[in-house]
């Protein structure tokens, strides 16, 4: 069911402490910790507990854990004192979701480029 823990979902178990990851911050309604396969000095992904499988649905879900989400982002760029970053959805195959449990990339420290790849 939608918004319920998939035990398939690799998030899912970093959430429920069963893969192990670099926490950065938690709060009642999000995870953040940093990315395995850095892009960028900085590269945290902000992921709501609740599993949905991408950016849009779950904003169309539940927008005020969406909102959580872009705050926790936002309070990562703060914390990691980054006064240029880019946050970043993935969604769908064809424009590099691997992990189908919604996330936010948050990237910086460095000069990024525009447009993406
Ligand atoms: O982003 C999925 C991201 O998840 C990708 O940048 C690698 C990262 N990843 C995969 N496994 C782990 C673990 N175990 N810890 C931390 N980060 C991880 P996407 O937009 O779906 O490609």
């Amino acid at each position: 069911m939608a918004g319920e823990p998939q035990a398939d979902c690799l998030f899912c178990k970093i959430i429920a402490g069963e893969v192990p990851a670099t926490l950065v911050r938690e709060t009642e309604t999000t995870v953040a910790f940093r990315d395995i396969n850095p892009q960028a000095p900085t590269h945290v992904l902000v992921i709501p507990r609740v599993h949905h499988h991408d950016a849009a649905a779950l904003a169309a879900a539940d927008p005020k854990i969406a909102a959580d989400v872009l705050r926790e982002a936002g309070e990562v760029a703060a914390a990691e004192k980054l006064d240029s970053y880019r946050i970043v959805f993935n969604t769908g195959s064809g424009a590099g979701q691997t992990v189908f449990h919604a996330h936010a990339h948050v990237l910086g420290g460095r000069g990024l480029q525009w447009p993406p790849g």
